[in-house]
């Protein structure tokens, strides 16, 4: 019998969609456009979907390393929630999660959107104090989110285990009924062909290799693995490796990248109906569509560029899950697989212009940028089209990292970093 990777069923998925040979095989690309975008993940994709929708900007090229999606967007769990701390996250977050109700209709593509509901648990006195600030910070920013007591927890998630004899007995939780998960993959195929149909060009196995610029500094083009391509502007969406190619401008970038794993079970008939999270035992769950349970842990503790990690954090990992879920203690792990996060000293994103006249960036989504992706490529359009930013993105400067003045959601982020 023939073995497939996930990443190849995916491709062979691709193939077989009508019309894929026509509409996505790599285009040759032009001498010159007007913009490039650098990475063919979910942000790309949206960016260049919303220049071309919202800006009458279609003279466009994406250009992929490797395929379109098989970065961190065909990686990820897919939880959306927007539950952050602070006012700019609550508006950047909570932009996404409006734009989410709606994606399908408007791309045409279903991308499977479920707001299922996210519970945060809380295990100890500390997490109810953090947890219950969260909660009233989103109301003041009219996001929902509820304090729920470990019985409403349990009676909104039945598997959930909230016997006091627990390790780390659940003392409490809160729950946005808004938030809840997407089919990943789906939505870069869903955002690429859309794009592909305003006449966006997506050029997958293309390397960035070099940013060229004029004498007077103006970004003028990139060099690829197939050849010198002109643009007059050029955005940098490659999670994970965002440093990498700003540097390739002389732009150093406040950016630690980490291997981040998940997992999923066998498929089982549905018996999990939310996303639940624990920042404390660092587990999280929810159950796909198929059936998987999809699990997922922390970063690895060191930097690395490796598409892998260490096994000792999705050991530590199930060990949680049985603990807070003891009926899953017998279910067999299908397979596990890791990708490279970009992560900023407050653990927030950069969405902006950058010194360089014509180069912007948009990275350090660290380990929760999918959720993001509808708001992100919309504002991070605008702030490409107007060469301004949009006032949504208006605080996610690089600048910030010299002001001081940064958006602290260590906590928000609810995976160990
Ligand atoms: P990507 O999808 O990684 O796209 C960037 C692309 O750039 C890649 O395809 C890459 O190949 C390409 N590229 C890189 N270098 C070059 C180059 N030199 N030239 C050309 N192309 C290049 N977020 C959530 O909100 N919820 C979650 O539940 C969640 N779970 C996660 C679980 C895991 C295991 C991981 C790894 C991440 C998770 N995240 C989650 C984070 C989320 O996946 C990312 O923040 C998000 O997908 C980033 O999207 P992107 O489009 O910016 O990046
Ligand atoms: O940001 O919600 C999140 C998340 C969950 C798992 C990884 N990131």
């Amino acid at each position: 019998m023939r073995k497939y990777s996930v990443f190849a069923i995916a491709r062979e998925a691709m193939r077989a969609h009508k019309g894929w040979d026509a509409q996505w095989s790599s285009p040759e690309p032009r001498a010159e456009y007007d913009v490039i975008i650098v990475g063919a993940g979910g942000h790309g994709l949206a960016t260049a979907y919303y220049l071309a929708k919202n800006h009458g900007i279609t003279n466009i090229a994406v250009l992929e390393k490797g395929w379109l999606g098989g970065g961190n967007t065909g990686r990820n769990t897919t939880i959306i929630r927007s539950n952050y701390l602070y006012d700019e996250s609550a508006g950047i977050y909570d932009h996404a999660v409006k734009l989410w109700d709606g994606l399908s209709q408007d791309l045409n593509y279903n991308v499977m959107y479920s707001a299922r509901g996210v519970m945060m648990l809380a295990h100890n006195v500390h997490d109810v104090q953090s947890l219950k600030r969260h909660v009233h910070a989103n109301r003041l920013n009219g996001i929902d989110n509820e304090w729920m007591t470990p019985e409403q927890a349990k009676a909104y998630c039945p598997p959930l285990n909230i016997s006091p004899d627990a390790r780390y007995p659940v003392v409490g939780a809160t729950l946005q009924r808004r938030g809840g998960t997407a089919r990943h993959d789906a939505v870069a195929w869903g955002y690429a062909r859309a794009a592909s149909d305003r006449g966006v060009h997506i050029i997958q196995n293309c390397e960035v290799k070099g940013i060229r610029r004029s004498a007077n500094g103006h970004v003028t083009g990139v060099e690829t693995s197939r050849g010198f391509i002109g643009a007059k502007k050029v955005g940098v969406v490659a999670a994970g490796h965002s440093s990498v190619i700003m540097q390739m401008a002389d732009v150093r970038m406040p950016l630690e990248s980490y291997p981040l794993q998940a997992l999923v079970s066998e498929p089982v008939k549905p018996c999990f109906p939310c996303v639940v999270m624990s920042n404390t035992v660092h587990a999280y769950i929810s159950q796909s569509d198929k059936g998987e349970l999809v699990i997922g842990a922390g970063t690895d503790q060191y930097i690395s560029y490796s598409q892998t990690g260490g096994l000792h954090i999705l050991t530590h990992t199930l060990d949680a899950i049985c603990e807070m879920f003891p009926v899953f203690s017998r279910m067999k792990m299908l397979r596990s697989w890791g990708g490279i996060v970009d992560v900023t000293p407050d653990r927030s994103p950069i969405l902006a212009k950058t010194p360089v006249p014509g180069l912007y960036v948009n990275c350090g989504w660290g380990t929760g940028g999918f959720k993001a992706t509808p708001g992100s490529g919309h504002v991070f359009a605008h702030t490409i089209a107007n060469d301004n930013p949009h006032p949504i993105n208006a605080g996610f400067t690089l600048e910030r990292f010299r002001s001081g003045r940064l958006i602290d959601e260590a906590a928000a982020a609810a995976v160990a970093h």
